[in-house]
């Protein structure tokens, strides 16, 4: 197991730069804030049903990176529901 790496499912580098996807963006304690805004709200969710399927260009919203914008990454966002920790 990599540091850094607190689950093995998070230890993706998905755009291939070198950085592990969860290192790059500073919001480690929020994942699911694809606006950026500070919490994890209904625009978040919204961006998971619009991608909802097979998705290999979003490694981003791909939170259980598998290739595929499920349940399982439906259960992530909901997990982390409301105002990020910063
Ligand atoms: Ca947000
Ligand atoms: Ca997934």
């Amino acid at each position: 197991m990599d540091v850094g790496a607190p689950a093995a499912g998070w230890a993706v580098d998905g755009n291939g730069n070198g950085i592990l996807d969860i290192c790059e963006s500073g919001l480690l304690a929020c994942p699911a804030d694809f606006d950026q805004n500070g919490a994890i709200d209904g625009s978040d969710l919204a961006q998971i049903l619009n991608a909802w399927g097979p998705a290999p260009g979003l490694p981003g919203l791909d939170l259980v990176p598998d290739g595929i914008i499920d349940g399982g990454d439906l259960a992530v966002l909901l997990n982390a529901w409301g105002m990020c920790a910063e």
